[in-house]
């Protein structure tokens, strides 16, 4: 029989990402009980690199992706970064740019789109093999239309001869929407070597508002102003106008509003 005892563990230095746990125990008898798995998540917040979102119209430097870590900021196939680049991520980079990419790897980066309109964007890449493609998503959304109007096209990298020879390649994206997003670049063929992103305002809509929004929150916890909110695994949702006010646009549930100054303020929004 097993005892009722309320036995407690600590798990230090926990590595970041999705972990199984389950326990084992023996009674008097050596008999083995084990208790079915449970799978735990572990996230740091999603936040930009350079402390506060990147900026649309201009250039995101492929190595300052997000912090956030893998699964939340990125996903790339192993934990070391094969291309020695200073920063402590499974992204294979050096400090100038994002390589040894393999289909399906991805990385994001949290920006700041400033006019609603119509973008291109021009991609430093360079590939030593054929084949090198990849997309774009904001928000999760394809932004490179496809063939014969379809969603989800992406960007052909041509065979540049080497790895360090870069090229740029250009493409047209559907329209982008004023405020905060979560840029994602996702490799569709291996091997793409990636320097940078340019995006270039073609056209802006006529009638370009700031979409905010309300929260429910007291402004003795969070004071008036724009945030970022992510929710309680750090994943970026939306940009939110805080006042002393009441709505129901967000869920009730634990979030992180960021500010622009980069506090994070922890907070739990009870929309009854
Ligand atoms: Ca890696
Ligand atoms: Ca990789
Ligand atoms: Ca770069």
């Amino acid at each position: 029989m097993i005892a009722n005892d309320v036995t407690e563990f600590l798990w230090e230095d926990v590595a970041r990402g999705t972990h199984s746990v389950w326990a084992v125990g023996y009674d008097a008898e050596g008999k083995e009980y084990t208790t079915s798995k449970v799978k735990l998540s572990l996230f740091e917040p999603q936040l930009p690199f350079n402390g506060t979102p990147a900026l649309i119209p201009g250039v995101i430097e492929a190595e300052e992706f997000d912090y956030g870590g893998e699964g939340n900021a990125y996903h790339d196939n192993d934990e070391q970064n094969r291309n020695k680049g200073d920063r402590d991520e499974g992204v294979d980079m050096s400090n100038t740019a994002v390589g040894y990419t393999q289909t399906g790897e991805w990385i994001e980066y949290t920006v700041d789109v400033q006019k609603s309109g119509t973008y291109e964007v021009v991609a430093t890449v360079a590939s030593g093999s054929n084949g090198s493609a990849f997309t774009l998503y904001m928000d999760n959304t394809f932004i490179i239309p496809g063939a014969d109007g379809t969603p989800g096209g992406f960007i052909d990298v041509p065979n540049t001869g080497s790895w360090d020879d870069f090229t740029t390649v250009k493409a047209s994206l559907n329209k982008l929407t004023k405020g905060v997003h979560v840029l994602k670049v996702e490799i569709t063929g291996d091997w793409v070597d990636l320097d940078k992103l340019e995006f270039n305002l073609l056209e802006a809509d006529p009638d370009d508002t700031n979409e905010v929004m309300d929260v429910a929150a007291d402004s003795k916890i969070i004071p008036d102003g724009v945030y970022n909110a992510y929710d309680a695994n750090g994943k970026f949702i939306r940009s939110v106008n805080v006042r002393n006010a009441y709505s129901n646009q967000l869920k009730s549930g634990y979030y992180f509003f960021m500010n622009t100054s980069g506090k994070v303020y922890p907070l739990y929004i009870n929309n009854k």
